[in-house]
């Protein structure tokens, strides 16, 4: 029989650094997820990624006279390192730079444009580029953008327009015969006052100012908009359109598209659409969840967090309290659908309240008794009697609740349900007293039978947390003498045998002392506030100071021949050209590809610097940096001696 089918996604990051722990919970709660639906034994297929095109990229990357992927290749590398530290499990992580992104991106475009759902006109509005969205002047809020409230600019135009409107009656039924589909509730609500019922307009889906991005394969001056580019990552990282669509056709629909609040209109009104007008089947269900909120406002990129005094950073944290620690609060702490406060303290209080005390209680309670008396040995289970039922019953029936809670996509409850039956273990504990029953002679049966029910209690506990936390479960099931692969189908009572050899296991979770670690915390945040503003005052200074002819002589310029030239693989953006300069041959990677083809490149005299540090750049050695300019909309030229000059040469 065919295995059900899983397909769950995270919004693409973009790749701008400074991650938080607002960050990670989108992609914690999708990781949880899909663990889950794994352990159902479903087909699961989990995607993630980074939206690496646009003008806030092509920006950045200009202010620090880096190209775009010089830019983004480092902090690509920083994310898919803080999934690693969390654990996430996923099955691809797309960027929207992969060469079959972009090429089915222009596909998707070209059908849109042959079926008349694209079409040219002047477009005239306001962008907001840390956004990248557009706006009507009626939208905005105070002249600012009314996501943000940054300021916005108005640009005028030629461009390709996507027929946005046509699809509105379409997309008000849509929420009107499904409801499921975008969820919670609340969010239905706000789409149509906010966008529908006011009247959609044409959506502006080309570019001709932005040139870091995907051209459009019928007018190649343009490019394709973002968030076009970035909503379809989601069928494109299933090979949509491509020479093998095979996992397209198993797994879309999606099942689920998690994200944020903010983004909720791109996903649940542009992007089905898209669909639409595609032709293509829509997602099953759009979640909107709410935010990591910090004094208030939404934890953000900017620095503000620091000033707030608290520790955002995910590899700090991860550092300091595990990984564990850090899933479970972003899973438990935060009401699902709604924005929830994050402080450290409450993230201690967290760790030190759930999994130090009544987690890490009960399990070492547990493993402490049974080493202490049967030496280290499962006693057998016993007879039930007195209060064991009300136990036993509602470890087995855990599993019901949990997938409950998990259908309606909510983690918080689920380990509400899961905790619900540690508390009730260790209250067992206080009932039955086994310290009093190993006193006594004539109690040995009973006290074997509650080892042996707070053991099995404890394995169960452990099974059920396995999506949620990814090592202290495997280290509990391996205390028990289990399988720490373990999944749902050992979740009946009664599954340990006697005799197993039991580990005493140390604190999984040791308390931490809240007042301590508070002003620690403080100094940490402190002394990083004053490094960021240091490291920010010192590039004011390089940006502004002048430089002495001695700083200049330190940068060593050679007149360089290309003799040989070709595309750097997988890269539509990178030229690797080997450079003769005077008797030495260099091999040196640029950002030029869009403005010279290889062949074009072969016998430029060109200005190369020759004392850079060689780097690697998509696994080509670079021992070079070619000089170009640039002009105010990121277009290249090489710089060349003007006169016919000799390879080798110097540039002063
Ligand atoms: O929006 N609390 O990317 P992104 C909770 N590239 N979640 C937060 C958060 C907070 N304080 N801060 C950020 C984008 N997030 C687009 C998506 S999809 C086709 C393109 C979440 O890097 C945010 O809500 O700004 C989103 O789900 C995710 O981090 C990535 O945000």
């Amino acid at each position: 029989m065919d295995r059900k089918k899983f397909y769950i996604t995270t919004p693409i990051y973009y790749p701008s650094g400074n991650w938080h722990i607002g960050h990670c919970y989108t992609t914690v709660i999708c990781d949880a997820l899909a663990r889950f639906h794994k352990m159902l034994g479903e087909e699961v297929f989990f995607l993630t990624g980074t939206d690496e095109h646009g003008q806030k990229i092509e920006k950045e990357a200009q202010k620090r006279g880096v190209t775009p992927m010089q830019f983004i290749d480092p902090l690509v590398s920083e994310l898919k390192d803080m999934w690693r530290l969390l654990n996430i499990s996923y099955d691809r992580f797309i960027r929207t730079t992969d060469e079959q992104h972009v090429r089915s991106v222009q596909k998707i475009y070209q059908k849109l444009y042959e079926s008349g759902d694209i079409y040219k006109a002047e477009y005239s509005g306001y962008y907001c580029t840390p956004c990248e969205s557009m706006w009507t002047e009626a939208q905005l809020v105070g002249g600012k953008c009314p996501d943000c409230g940054r300021e916005v600019t108005l640009q005028k135009e030629e461009s390709y327009f996507f027929r946005l409107s046509k699809y509105a009656p379409r997309i008000l039924k849509l929420y009107e015969d499904e409801p499921e589909f975008l969820q919670p509730k609340s969010r239905i609500n706000e789409m149509v006052n906010n966008f529908l019922k006011p009247g959609l307009q044409d959506l502006c889906v080309s570019r001709t100012t932005v040139k870091w991005g995907v051209p459009l394969p019928f007018d190649p001056n343009h490019y394709a908009y973002v968030w076009i580019d970035a909503l379809s990552n989601y069928i494109t990282a299933l090979g949509y359109m491509s020479g093998d669509d095979s996992l397209y056709r198993k797994f879309w629909p999606a099942d689920l598209h998690m994200v944020g609040k903010e983004i909720v209109r791109f996903h649940a009104i542009i992007w089905p659409a898209i669909l639409m007008a595609l032709g293509e089947p829509l997602p099953k269900r759009v979640y909107g969840h709410g935010w990591l909120l910090i004094g208030g406002d939404k934890l953000s990129k900017s620095k503000q967090e620091q000033a707030r005094g608290q520790l955002t950073d995910p590899y700090e944290l991860v550092k300091r309290y595990g990984t564990d620690a850090v899933r479970y609060f972003l899973l438990r702490e935060i009401p699902f659908g709604s924005d929830g406060d994050y402080t450290g303290e409450k993230l201690l209080n967290r760790i030190n309240a759930d999994l130090a005390n009544d987690l890490g209680n009960l399990v070492s309670r547990t493993t402490a008794m049974i080493c202490q008396y049967y030496g280290g040995n499962l006693p057998p289970r016993g007879k039930t009697e007195g209060v064991d039922g009300e136990l036993i019953a509602l470890a087995e029936g855990a599993f019901k609740k949990v997938k409950r809670a998990m259908d309606g996509l909510n983690a918080p409850d689920a380990l509400a349900e899961i905790f619900n039956v540690v508390s009730r273990a260790n209250k067992y504990i206080d009932e039955t007293t086994p310290w009093l029953l190993a006193k006594d002679e004539s109690k040995q049966a009973r006290l074997g039978a509650v080892l042996y029910n707070l053991a099995e209690t404890v394995r169960i506990c452990a099974v059920l947390l396995k999506p949620f936390l990814t090592e202290s479960p495997k280290r509990i099931l391996e205390s028990l003498g289990c399988d720490a692969e373990a999944g749902f189908d050992t979740l009946t009572f009664g599954g340990l045998k006697e005799g197993v050899p039991i580990e005493k296991l140390p604190p999984v979770f040791p308390r931490i002392d809240v007042k301590k670690e508070l002003d620690e915390v403080d100094r940490i945040v402190k002394s990083k506030k004053k490094t960021t503003e240091q490291k920010k005052q010192k590039a004011e200074e390089v940006q502004v100071s002048e430089i002495t002819i001695d700083d200049f002589a330190k940068v060593q310029l050679k007149v360089g021949e290309v003799v040989a030239c070709e595309r750097v693989e997988n890269s539509d953006k990178l030229l690797h050209e080997t450079v003769k300069i005077g008797e030495e041959v260099r091999s040196i990677v640029s950002g030029i590809a869009k403005y010279y083809t290889p062949e074009e490149m072969v016998g430029k005299r060109v200005v190369v610097v020759t004392n850079l540090k060689p780097v690697k750049l998509r696994g080509v050695l670079s021992e070079g940096m070619i000089l170009c300019a640039e002009d105010k909309d990121g277009n290249l030229a090489l710089v060349s001696p003007e006169k016919e000059m000799q390879s080798g040469g110097s540039v002063r």
